[in-house]
Formats: structure tokens, C-alpha cells, sequence
């Protein structure tokens, strides 16, 4: 009986999303992503969404190195059916030395559970030349959604200002947010910190970038034990989400905090399909520390309308920097999404 008012549950949401879908063409958007257990889960919400439609995904290394990372991406991609372009990008920082990866979902950074057999490989060409070769086919048109270090976007606005300043608009995963604190250090989160000065050109380049920061991604946003219990049981995809979140979750239990983790790849592809999710974001100027030291990879965020005593700068308000999501009547969607490749089964089942 559970199962089959679950079935109808499914069905239920299909028909509201597919409707909602077919009032608007899906929006065109490429993923940037350093590919851990968190972007996986993210491409396979974006690859089940008919709000947008994944123009390509381009990787840099990140959580994993660049051959890890391109091969943990083409797997979640496969999972899911859909046929979609993986391109490669950096692995080198975007002042010239190495991006240092560090990874608390495993060696292969999806929880070392021999989950990653992709049968396709990626393409010849380079992320930043198809990132341009995309915004030029659609200008005014594409979004990309940064799910790793800012590298490879930083390097596309070096390499032609011109075409990048036709992004409609940038989603990142990235700072530590307005109430802080980091995860990289004290002031700095993990992706800025990787790189802080790509992450500064990015932010300083002048076009819209909206900012899912560390503390949103916290507390009621965090995934349970029951989450993931449910997403197994639900089907193939949600078995490979939930294997992949089992180093992290070992890790949170080890350090302390059971029962439930971040992931913040997920949260920010949430905001990206369904931007109704946000209940409350603020403009604001934000502000990257590049200097070495303890304040390396802090971002500053000057609120617009805020009037502070002693600094008058004259700032561009390009970041919104959301400050707040409606996690809990929207995580059923999101186990409908990852699920729905097998919902025709479940309801077959049921009969
Ligand atoms: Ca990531």
C-alpha cells in the first residue's frame, strides 16, 4: 500500500513538473565541475530536470585530479541515460601552479565503492574552447553553473572578455556565505580557497553571478541518514548517490556529526532548476582576499543599501548571495528527480 501511494505520489509530481516545464523552454546551461560525490549527485539532478538542458560539462581537478574527476562525471552522466559532451579543462591554478586536490569522499572521491566504469570518454577538444564556442552559438543565452574552482572560468574570461561578457549568468558554489565560517580554513571555503585568485576575476569581471555559499548549504539542507536510506530504495541512480556519500558520511561520523552531511553541489543545482527555491538572497559586491595568508580565499561581501561608516566604495552589485532555501518541501522532488528514470518500474510492480 505504501509503495503504491508512492507511486502515485510520483506520478502526481510528474505531471505538475512536466507542466511546469512545458511553459518555458528549458534554459541552457554548462556544468563546471571538479567531480566529487557532491557533483555527481548535482550533473544527475540537471540531467533529470526539464527546466534546463546541460549544453556540455567541463571539468577541472579539484576534489579529485582532472582524470579522476572526467571520469567520475562521465559515469554520473551515464547513469542517467542522457548524452552529453565532457570536456576537459585545467589542472593547473590560474597563476600557473598545480591545483592541489584533496578529497573527503574517497580516493576516487565517489566513496570508493568501484562504482566508476564509464563506457564513454571524453571529448577531444578543450573546456575552455567549447565554454566559448557555446556562449558565442548563444549569446546572452547560457549559464554555467561552477561546482568546483573558478580556473577554467577565469581563463575563458581571459581568453576572449568579449564572448564571456555574453554569459547570461554564473551559479557557484563557493565562499563561506554571509554567516561563515569555512571549510579550507576559518575564513575560506574549499573551492575559493583552491584558487582565490580566478575565484577574484571572476567575481570581478562584471557579470551576474549568484553565490551558494558553505552556510546555506548547513544545517536543515544537510542530508540524513533517512534521506539516503530512501534515495537507495528508490532506484539505481539514488543507489549510486547514496554509495557514493558513504566516505563523507564515515567522515562526519568519525569527526563527530552522524547522521546527516552537506552536499553542497546538490543544494546549488536545487537553486539552479527550480530558483523558486530561494526565500531570501541579498545583491551585494563581493570582495576576494588574495593576499597569502590567514585571510587567503576569504570573500567579503558588501550588502547593496548597507550603509557602512567608513568605507564608501563605489561598487558594482553583481553577486546574489543567497542567504536562505525551502530545503524540506522541495527534497521529495528531488528524490522524484534522481528516481524517475524508474518510476514506470515501480508502478509496473505495483499492478
Ligand atoms: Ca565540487
Amino acid at each position: 500500500m505504501k509503495r503504491m501511494l508512492f507511486a502515485m505520489l510520483i506520478v502526481m509530481l510528474a505531471l505538475s513538473c512536466t507542466a511546469l516545464a512545458d511553459s518555458a523552454s528549458p534554459r541552457k546551461i554548462i556544468i563546471d565541475t571538479d567531480t566529487g560525490a557532491d557533483d555527481a549527485s548535482a550533473l544527475i539532478l540537471a540531467a533529470c530536470s526539464p527546466e534546463v538542458e546541460i549544453e556540455g560539462v567541463t571539468v577541472l581537478a579539484g576534489n579529485v585530479d582532472l582524470e579522476q574527476a572526467t571520469k567520475n562525471a562521465l559515469a554520473a552522466l551515464e547513469i542517467t541515460g542522457i548524452d552529453v559532451p565532457v570536456y576537459k579543462g585545467s589542472d593547473i591554478r590560474y597563476d600557473g601552479t598545480p591545483i592541489r586536490p584533496y578529497s573527503v569522499f574517497g580516493k576516487d572521491g565517489m566513496g570508493d565503492k568501484d562504482l566508476i566504469h564509464p563506457e564513454g570518454t571524453a571529448e577531444e577538444g578543450d573546456a575552455i574552447e567549447f565554454i566559448l564556442d557555446t556562449v558565442r552559438r548563444n549569446p546572452g543565452e547560457i549559464e554555467i553553473v561552477m561546482l568546483g574552482p573558478a580556473t577554467n572560468i577565469a581563463r575563458a574570461m581571459d581568453q576572449d572578455p568579449e564572448t564571456m561578457k555574453q554569459v547570461k549568468r554564473i551559479w557557484s558554489m563557493g565562499t563561506t556565505g554571509i554567516y561563515g565560517p569555512g571549510n579550507a580554513s576559518p575564513v575560506a571555503e574549499f573551492n575559493v580557497y583552491l584558487d582565490a585568485q580566478a575565484y577574484r576575476r571572476v567575481l570581478d569581471f562584471g557579470i551576474p553571478v549568484t553565490v551558494i555559499g558553505l552556510d546555506v548549504c548547513d544545517d536543515e539542507c544537510k542530508w540524513t541518514d533517512n534521506d539516503f536510506d530512501k534515495l537507495a530504495a528508490f532506484s539505481r541512480m539514488g543507489r549510486f548517490v547514496t554509495d557514493s556519500f558513504s566516505k563523507i558520511r564515515a567522515f562526519y561520523a568519525k569527526n563527530g556529526s552522524a547522521g546527516s552531511v552537506m552536499n553542497c553541489d546538490g543544494t546549488t543545482m536545487m537553486c539552479v532548476v527550480c530558483p523558486d527555491f530561494i526565500t531570501d538572497s541579498r545583491q551585494c559586491h563581493g570582495s576576494c582576499m588574495t593576499d597569502s595568508g590567514e585571510t587567503y580565499g576569504q570573500v567579503i561581501f558588501y550588502q547593496k543599501g548597507f550603509q557602512y561608516d567608513l568605507t564608501s566604495e563605489d561598487f558594482d552589485y553583481d553577486v546574489t548571495l543567497v542567504c536562505k532555501v525551502d530545503y524540506h518541501s522541495r527534497f521529495l522532488e528531488y528524490l522524484f528527480r534522481i528516481g524517475s528514470m524508474e518510476a514506470d518500474q515501480i508502478d509496473h510492480e505495483e499492478e
